[in-house]
């Protein structure tokens, strides 16, 4: 039986439509009347404390998020459990998007030319071509291969950070916190595109953007967290885009969702807020993959994108 158990999203339309894919496999919400022994999979987002209270023959944990740091800190989560993360084409696809979007819009200057039409400014600046501006792309994982790809193909240098090193043509590969700095000093526009984890907390601070390249954009380096907000020290951004250490930033995470009233981010025309909908795990294509997630389990086939709880993502 699939217990599902999802705050904040639309609980109901998930649970119709996984019952339409999963056929007779038996599926519960937390308000219906069931017997906890009978849960194999729980499928979750921000789960309660009690979530997994009497789920003693649990297979698996599907977690709605692509990420699952918050999951991971969960006090009560079964740690022997293995946990299953969303990885899907249409969720890949839109994270792809909204990095084009902000980098094709830091790099054609956006920023300067919004100020220049604001002030009636006619000032010509051309601004470097894509095959001269390099993107460095934090996390090379699922988003972040797809992201490179995309941007390849747009004719940017394309360069990537790993905890591993990658084999991926047209990318330069660094790894390891001993390449950091060789990475992010060839990188004018900054994708940050990894999970959060004890080593990459706070990982966007005044130090790191001062280790950018300076010179290719004219405005300074740009930084584009679509991530999660705990990469980010968020006054160390604020002083960095007021000092000209960076030219822009974009931001799709903070520290605290929603960003509060009064964040001195809100404030400045070289930051670019969105409200954490970089991608989202829709239930359009999402219910698929997770009835398949069950159905192939219970086929016996094993589970794909497990979670490496050691390593935290
Ligand atoms: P993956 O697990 O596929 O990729 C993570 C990448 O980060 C891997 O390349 C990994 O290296 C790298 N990495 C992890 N830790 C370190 C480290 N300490 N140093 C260097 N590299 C490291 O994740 P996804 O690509 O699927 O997702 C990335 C993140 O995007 C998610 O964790 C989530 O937080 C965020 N996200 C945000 C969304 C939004 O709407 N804003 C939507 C969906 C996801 P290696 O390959 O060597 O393991
Ligand atoms: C996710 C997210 O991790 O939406 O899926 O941030």
């Amino acid at each position: 039986m699939l217990l599902v158990h999802l705050s904040d999203v639309n609980e109901a339309d998930w649970i119709s439509r996984l019952a339409a894919l999963l056929g007779d496999y038996p599926i519960v919400s937390r308000n219906d009347r069931f017997n906890p022994d009978d849960i194999r999979y729980v499928f979750v987002w921000k789960p309660l404390e009690n979530a997994f209270e009497g789920l003693n023959n649990l297979k698996a944990i599907l977690s709605l998020g692509a990420g699952v740091d918050a999951l991971l800190r969960h006090p009560n989560l079964p740690r022997s459990v293995p946990i299953v993360r969303f990885v899907e084409d249409d969720l890949t696809r839109c994270m792809s998007d909204y990095v084009v979007a902000n980098v094709t819009m830091h790099h054609r200057c956006f920023t300067r030319y919004r100020r220049d039409q604001r002030a009636r400014n006619w000032s010509q600046y051309y601004p470097p071509a894509a095959r001269n501006t390099c993107v460095g792309i934090m996390g090379m994982g699922v988003l972040g291969q797809d992201a490179a790809k995309r941007l390849l193909a747009l004719g940017f240098e394309v360069r990537g950070w790993s905890r591993s090193p990658k084999d991926m043509q047209g990318v330069e590969s660094f790894s390891g916190p001993d390449q950091f700095e060789k990475f992010l000093g060839g990188t004018d526009i900054l994708v940050d595109l990894l999970p959060l984890t004890p080593e990459t907390e706070n990982i966007l601070n005044y130090e790191m953007f001062l280790k950018l390249r300076r010179g290719r954009l004219r405005d300074g380096p740009v930084i584009i967290n679509a991530a999660r907000g705990g990469h980010q020290v968020e006054a160390d951004i604020v002083r960095a885009l007021g000092d000209g250490t960076l030219g822009a930033a974009s931001l799709d995470v903070f520290q605290t969702e929603p960003l509060p009233p009064d964040s001195p981010l809100w404030e400045l025309d070289n930051c670019y807020i969105t409200p954490h909908i970089a991608a989202i795990s829709s239930p359009q294509s999402g219910a698929a993959y997770f009835a398949n997630v069950v159905l192939d389990h219970e086929a016996g086939k094993p589970l794909l994108n497990v979670v490496d709880v050691e390593r935290g993502y």
